[in-house]
């Protein structure tokens, strides 16, 4: 099958099969987090895979077709597969995503590495776009201007970040209890909402996948190059509305 059919049937099958669009969460001031879904609309234990919202060729020439079909329909689908496995019959089930991801213990390996799996690649999602790039504006850019002097030099550290982790993992920009933002970097699939697993805690405000995964059928060994483009398909938009 060429390409371009291939990518059209699958965008059709993926329509057809994605049942769960990624909700703004709503403000909810108690909550030590904001959502990446949605939980309330979704029962107890059962989590779904959320629509891309695009295109898988949406995000070219910065992210190729291929690999957000592959990313998106198998990598986070099976993360989602085998993080509702994990939930069965243990203490978590029942809990929002966001209430599994504060309460898991560094020893919940499957619900860690899978849970972490559904929670970041919802938001990775959700924080790109075809019409993304530029810079944000507003609170955001005062808030990165407060804590980074300014953007270029955020970016920098955000680059940072994602091009010295070891193997696979994600970069972060979050916010902390504090309203404070700040850049870190975590290994496999956690993230900062894991309280008892990872040292800076926080809501996360935007998330680069750097797995190769993510990457390597575009970039293969240029991680770096990855890392610039992916500033190219940022939504800032969203990124600013998970601002506290
Ligand atoms: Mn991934």
């Amino acid at each position: 099958m060429k390409k371009r059919t291939f990518v059209k049937v699958s965008s059709i099958l993926l329509a057809g099969t994605a049942v769960s669009p990624i909700i703004k969460s709503c403000d909810t001031p108690r909550k030590k987090h904001k959502s990446v879904t949605d939980s309330s609309d979704q029962p107890s234990g059962v989590f779904t895979l959320p629509d891309l919202g695009y295109d898988f060729n949406a995000l070219e020439p910065n992210i190729d077709a291929m690999t957000m079909e592959i990313h998106h329909d198998r990598h986070h689908a099976g993360y989602v597969r085998k993080f509702n496995a994990a939930l069965e019959g243990s203490t978590m089930t029942g809990k929002s995503l966001n209430e599994v991801m504060a309460a898991m213990g560094p020893d919940d390996t499957s619900i860690r590495n899978n849970g972490g799996g559904h929670f970041n690649h919802s938001l990775f999602w959700s924080v790109m776009s075809p019409n993304g790039g530029g810079i944000p504006s507003g609170n955001l850019a005062d808030a990165i201007n407060r804590t980074f002097d300014n953007f270029e030099s955020f970016k920098e550290q955000f680059s940072k970040a994602a091009g010295t982790r070891f193997g696979s993992g994600w970069a972060w920009l979050s916010q902390g209890a504090d309203g404070k933002l700040f850049v870190s970097s975590t290994p496999n699939q956690d993230n900062p909402m894991m309280d008892n697993v990872v040292s800076e805690v926080g809501t996360p405000l935007l998330g680069i996948d750097i797995w190769e995964h993510a990457y390597y059928l575009n970039y293969q060994n240029k991680r770096g190059d990855y890392i610039n483009n992916f500033f190219n398909v940022i939504n800032w938009d969203a990124v600013a509305s998970r601002l506290a």
